[in-house]
């Protein structure tokens, strides 16, 4: 068996490359590469083992090929993606699940034997006229408890480039795996199939199928990074299934260090859904960052210890500005090495998009081909320069607030969890929970986003999204609630669990909150964590006193503060409150099967509360007029 993969890879790659792979000498790994070559018949392979004569290969090739090509300022390139494959496809993405396995009817899936059968037909054959890439990555930082290794399969240089980018190199990873008896490694494989004007052609075929059992995630007839990147989404809901097995979690969310008084710092995670401020609150001024998307949490030594999962970047570019976004901003407009995604190329050869400059450019090419101001498309829909979900991809230590610890095989201690979304009218700008439980049942398990331009279908509806990793749950819902419950427990002093809501509105639909006030509210958290400032007990939690925010508006933005200001971003208001409880209650009574009974009990507690105040004090409750804490 093992001399017939061999012959057959020695027959399909030339010695270099095949060299590469003797020396990493993995069973495992050359009998998917086999089954992939056998399946795709790709017109030839590249091995890429991380050093910089091949990664510079692969970026040269990507650029001969047209998956990018190059911007006025050295080191920038762009990527289109095809104009129906500019965000996540949640509806092609399914799990593939075997006949006897009882999954989570929330999570979407199909059978799995039918499953491979159908991408078995779509991959035949389908990199004829490809190359197929080679890649070994590591997830979290190398040579550390967190390390998972991670081999990407693609036909894409897109793909390839930019998990270059965005993920540890691994292939001294996978050497150290010699011998091992198993496949613990998560496998991806990616085509993007047929190329028409460099986009995938075949997109009604385009599918994201996640197999559990194997740890293998098969991406098609697609390129936009949420559906392709292995180590992104995709390596992400195969890790959320191992840390439920193994007892760490797997979040969406970012991993930021905050700066306090003195030289003290505290690190916070927070998860956001897609488009609401998750990059922009890593990225805060004054701080620094460890990540913007994933996070893994352990137990270290009776603490929270997290690192990201990535060393790169896949943001959002809608919006960002030299004003608000200094650092990002200098990145974007020098020469760094940088991917943009869908943004417009102007007639400079320079990238546009939304906030970048007031002035509009009259033409240009973006992802609908040549682009002209009111240009259309074939649902009359007016077309933007750019795509809101247009993305830029770079690597952290380009950033000059990179984190120290970014690499630091232990991670970071985490002192506060944060949790938020897009909410219009019930929660406050920021509050504390009482304790763990109450945190991750009322803050986390009961997450609700109005819906945003990062998948695919209308925007602006309150959808239920618990942790912001509905998207990527591969266990069921009540488990995963109940082991971020256990997780907790598992600590003598867990992490403080906070809210926030950036979008919080008044009655006339102006937002309460201006973008900047989210270092206030980080700043809070973090004087909290510490001790430093006692707070208010609403019925939902503990929020600021005025007199520290006012203090806090002043020191870090030399701003005024009103109390004003204050009454209405923090006015409890009960009837939303209510709602929101009843709805989330439903959606667990109703939909989630092994739902724990404690959110039921904590979010009972929690209406009781609210009930209780409404009685005594009516529908809202300005904040001046509850009682503070003792600590
Ligand atoms: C998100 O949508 O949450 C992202 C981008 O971080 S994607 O890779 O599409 O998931
Ligand atoms: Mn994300």
């Amino acid at each position: 068996m093992g001399d017939k993969v061999m012959d057959l890879l020695k027959s399909k790659l030339d010695k270099a490359h095949l060299k590469k792979l003797e020396t990493i000498n993995n069973k495992h790994v050359n009998e998917f590469l086999k089954k992939v070559i056998t399946l795709c018949h790709p017109k030839d392979v590249y091995v890429c083992d991380g050093s910089d004569r091949d990664v510079k290969d692969i970026k040269d090739q990507s650029l001969a090929h047209g998956e990018e090509r190059k911007l006025k300022w050295e080191g920038h390139t762009i990527h289109f993606d095809g104009y129906y494959d500019q965000a996540r496809d949640k509806e092609n993405t399914k799990f593939l699940v075997s006949e006897n396995v009882n999954f989570d009817p929330n999570l979407n899936q199909t059978d799995r034997k039918k499953g491979l059968a159908e991408l078995n037909e779509i991959f035949k054959g389908i990199m004829k006229d490809h190359t197929l890439y080679v890649l070994f990555f590591c997830l979290g930082p190398t040579d550390s408890r967190f390390s998972l290794p991670a081999l990407q399969i693609t036909d894409s240089t897109y793909v390839a480039h930019s998990e270059i980018l965005l993920y540890r190199q691994g292939y001294e990873q996978f050497k150290k795996l010699k011998g091992s008896a198993s496949a613990d490694f998560f496998r991806f494989l990616h085509s993007e199939g047929e190329l028409e004007g460099n986009v995938s052609k075949d997109i009604e075929k385009r599918r994201v199928y996640i197999d559990v059992e194997e740890n293998i995630v098969y991406s098609v007839n697609t390129q936009y990074g949420g559906n392709t990147l292995g180590l992104k989404k995709l390596a992400m809901r195969l890790a959320i299934n191992k840390g439920y097995r193994e007892g760490w979690l797997t979040e969406h969310m970012f991993l930021m260090g905050v700066n306090g008084p003195g030289k003290r710092k505290g690190y916070f995670t927070g998860a956001f859904p897609s488009l609401c401020g998750k990059t922009s609150t890593s990225m805060l001024p004054g701080e620094t960052i460890v990540g913007d998307d994933i996070a893994y949490l352990r137990i270290i030594k009776d603490k929270v210890h997290a690192v990201n999962v990535e060393k790169g970047m896949f943001g959002i570019i809608d919006g960002v500005n030299e004003k608000d976004d200094p650092i990002l901003w200098k990145v974007l407009n020098r020469p760094y090495e940088v991917i943009f995604s869908n943004v417009l190329i102007t007639e400079e050869n320079l990238p546009f998009w939304k906030g970048k400059d007031p002035h509009i450019p009259e033409k240009g090419f973006n992802h609908s081909g040549q682009w002209y101001l009111g240009k259309t498309d074939s649902k009359d829909n007016e077309i933007p320069p750019a795509h809101k979900n247009a993305r830029f991809t770079v690597s952290l230590d380009t950033l000059e607030n990179v984190d120290e610890n970014l690499d630091n095989p232990k991670g970071v201690e985490v002192a506060g969890i944060i949790y938020g979304g897009r909410d219009s009218d019930t929660s406050v700008p920021v509050e504390e929970s009482f304790d763990w439980a109450h945190g991750i049942v009322t803050k986390g398990a009961a997450l609700e986003s109005e819906t945003t331009a990062a998948t695919l279908g209308k925007v602006g509806i309150r959808k239920f999204n618990p942790m912001s990793n509905l998207d990527f749950l591969s266990i069921p819902i009540g488990a995963y609630v109940e082991h971020n419950l256990k997780f907790g427990k598992k600590v003598s002093k867990p992490p403080r669990i906070y809210s926030v809501n950036y979008f919080l509105k008044d009655d006339q639909g102006n937002f309460l909150n201006s973008k900047t006030d989210k270092s206030i509210w980080i700043k809070w958290m973090a004087w909290r964590c510490h001790n430093d400032v006692k707070g208010i007990k609403t019925p939902t939690g503990i929020i600021p006193l005025y007199e520290d925010l006012k203090d806090l508006f002043k020191k870090v933005l030399d701003r005024n503060y009103t109390q004003d200001d204050y009454i209405k971003q923090f006015t409890v208001r009960i009837p939303e409150n209510l709602a929101k409880i009843e709805r989330v209650v439903n959606i667990y009574k109703k939909k989630v099967a092994d739902a724990p009974q404690i959110i039921f009990k904590l979010l009972e507690e929690q209406k009781k509360r609210l009930l209780d105040a409404q009685n005594k004090m009516g529908d809202y409750i300005s904040p001046l007029d509850l009682p503070p804490v003792d600590k």
